[in-house]
């Protein structure tokens, strides 16, 4: 791995039905993602996949709702939508190279002008087209918004797919592996333990840690011999003051997120925990993942 710091970054898929969103998604999924579980349905954004290498993780998320508001709870999605646009680090706008330009495309287009975060153009089907029409394509949509990147892919067959995996993975930013390595569909639980864990170190800490804080699940396992579940996490903070306040004198601090996570994660998995908690300073993580983190366990 060398010295390179490690990348993580959240990574919306937006586009028009049918442009092959999913399609794009299961392609990757078919090379290293895990698909996550339906289980910790949100009100906000899902993650939808996880693709780790050894040196970066990126996190696929749902944006619901980029389309035009029908209704007031249409509205609220909306804005919800383009809020989490601007929260992310990066946008992949999927267009459907078949069907060129249309009336979708602008509402979308309308709501990305007004966000800051780095958007690529994939031009999806291009298996459907002659290579002439691809030219014409992009010089239309280049009219309306800077992209940081075009790429043209068959999410279909494939074409060009590992070329805009790794263009993703260069504009991510420097960040923790939020989800293991191993992360697979059946360890829903694994969210919940990172909250039961964050809630544990907001609430001891009261101010002091104001947020800046993410909980990532390294390990839960159970035990081939006996009714235990080994739970490994850090803890991530900013800054090394915030490590030493979640600490504690002594390792009081800490010692009382432990045990109280204990109580909770032993609770939810029905058996016995051995949780062991490791705290991590990682400069400047959350400006991008603060709201994204939150899967919708809490409030
Ligand atoms: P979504 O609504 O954006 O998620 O679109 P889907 O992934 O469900 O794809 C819609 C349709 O387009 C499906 O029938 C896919 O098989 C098809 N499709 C997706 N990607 C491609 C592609 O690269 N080439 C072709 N020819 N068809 C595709
Ligand atoms: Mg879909
Ligand atoms: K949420």
């Amino acid at each position: 791995m060398g010295n390179t710091a490690y990348k993580s970054g959240f990574i919306s898929i937006i586009g028009r039905p049918n442009v092959g969103k999913s399609t794009f998604l299961n392609r990757v999924i078919g090379q290293k993602i895990a698909i996550m579980s339906d289980k910790p349905q949100t009100t906000r954004n899902k993650v939808q996949g996880v693709y780790t290498t050894d040196t970066s993780q990126m996190i696929f998320i749902d944006t619901p709702g980029i389309h035009k508001p029908k209704h007031k709870l249409g509205d609220f999605m909306m804005k919800t939508a383009t809020n989490t646009l601007k929260e992310v680090d990066l946008v992949l706008f999927m267009i459907n190279a078949e069907e060129g330009f249309g009336r979708g495309d602008e509402f979308i287009i309308e709501k990305l002008k007004g966000i800051q975060t780095p958007i690529f153009l994939v031009i999806n089907k291009i298996d459907c087209i002659h290579p002439d029409k691809l030219m014409e394509l992009i010089d239309q949509y280049k009219d309306f918004l800077e992209f940081a990147e075009i790429v043209p892919i068959s999410a279909l067959e494939g074409s060009n797919v590992d070329r805009l995996i790794h263009q993703i993975e260069e504009q991510m930013p420097e960040g923790p592996q939020y989800y293991p390595a191993d992360q697979v569909t059946d360890h829903p639980e694994r969210f919940i333990v990172s909250e039961l864990i964050r809630e544990k170190v907001l609430h001891l800490t009261r101010e002091e840690v104001p947020h800046s804080i993410a909980v990532v699940i390294d390990k839960i396992a159970k035990r081939d011999d006996k009714e235990m579940v080994d739970v490994m996490a850090t803890i991530v903070v900013e800054r090394d003051s915030q490590k030493g306040i979640v600490i504690g004198r002594g390792g009081a601090l800490l010692k009382e997120v432990g045990k109280r996570s204990r109580h909770d994660i032993e609770n939810l998995l029905g058996s016995k925990v051995f949780l062991e908690l490791w705290v991590k300073v990682q400069k400047d993580w959350r400006n991008k993942a603060s709201n994204l983190r939150d899967f919708g366990f809490k409030e």
